[in-house]
């Protein structure tokens, strides 16, 4: 018998996969669609403290290897999304889900998670530390001393299980510079990786998104090496009370095994999910799951992190 059954800290989830922040999160229906599929959980979309129309259309294309985004940071605003995960935790046989969030500024940042340390939510929280697409904002975790002013405020206030959302990393000095920073706090998971932020796809003699002339996050099979060498660099340097979530390039159970093997404790779908709706849940399970007997594994627990290296 095959389990794709994890955890996060002290909550468990019946399977390892769920959606990416950014996708079928933006509304209570597409959240509450992920929850009647296979998922194991729901992230929301990010939101900031006040609801934000997002950036010019068109503004997400699919491609043939992946996707390339600017959405701007579209959102219903912190309320929607928390009134909505409390009402789902208070529900009987309700999953465990993650609220993903982030200030236009760091003194937002502190407001919203001042909000939610108050309220009756006592479930996962990501920090999105890595949006790549509000003109003029650069992405959070590529200013390593900024990270660590805000998560050492951070945690100053806020007791509950917080987690961050992670660009993706380039060099092994700036992974040892982040984990360094990260192993400082009572972190409980960190997400590896946001999209590839300010690629640049081209159709005929024009780009193919409106905002920033056309740069966006790129996911889907453009990203996956990036994301396993990210899960798996972060899953040798973190304490091991972080667990790690791997996201990036994942549309097969295979995608999904090699994020595993690499560290992941949980995976999350994006590009896949946004082509394919939540099928993609089910067929994706599955496709895991026979990877799993064929080869012996009973649970994740199994393979986890066991990635072989040639001696
Ligand atoms: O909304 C977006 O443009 C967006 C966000 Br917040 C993010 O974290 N990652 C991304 O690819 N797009």
């Amino acid at each position: 018998m095959v389990s794709t059954a994890t955890r996060i800290g002290d909550f468990q989830f019946d399977n390892c996969l769920m959606n990416a922040a950014g996708v079928f999160c933006m509304t209570r229906e597409e959240l509450a669609q992920v929850e009647s599929s296979a998922a194991g959980s729901f992230v929301t979309k990010t939101a900031t403290l006040e609801a934000r129309a997002g950036n010019p259309e068109p503004r997400y294309v699919n491609t043939d290897l992946g996707s390339i985004n600017s959405m701007g940071l579209p959102n219903k605003g912190l309320d929607y999304y928390l009134d909505y995960v409390i009402e789902e935790q208070n529900r009987i046989g309700s999953k465990p889900h993650v609220l993903s969030l982030v200030g236009m500024s760091p003194d937002e940042t502190h407001t919203i998670l001042k909000k939610v340390q108050a309220s009756d939510y006592q479930g996962l929280v990501e920090l999105n530390l890595s949006c790549p697409n509000v003109p003029g904002k650069p992405q959070i975790a590529y200013d390593f001393e900024t990270t660590d002013t805000i998560l050492k405020e951070v945690f100053s206030y806020y007791t509950k299980p917080l987690g961050i959302k992670l660009p993706p990393y380039f060099d092994i000095v700036h992974f040892d510079q982040a984990a360094a920073i990260f192993n400082k706090y009572p972190l409980v998971f960190v997400n590896c990786v946001n999209s590839i932020g300010n690629g640049l796809v081209i159709e005929d003699e024009t780009v193919v998104i409106k905002p920033k002339n056309g740069f966006g996050g790129l996911g889907g099979d453009y990203i996956k090496p990036t994301a396993l060498a990210n899960v798996h660099a972060f899953y040798k340097r973190l304490n091991p009370s972080i667990q790690i979530i791997g996201t990036g390039g994942v549309k097969t159970g295979r995608d999904a095994f090699e994020h595993i093997l690499c560290g992941a404790c949980m995976v999350q779908l994006g590009t896949v999910l946004q082509k394919e709706g939540t099928e993609a849940f089910d067929r994706i399970t599955k496709e895991l799951q026979a990877i799993m007997a064929e080869k012996g594994y009973e649970t994740l627990d199994d393979f986890r992190g066991k990635l072989h290296y040639i001696d």
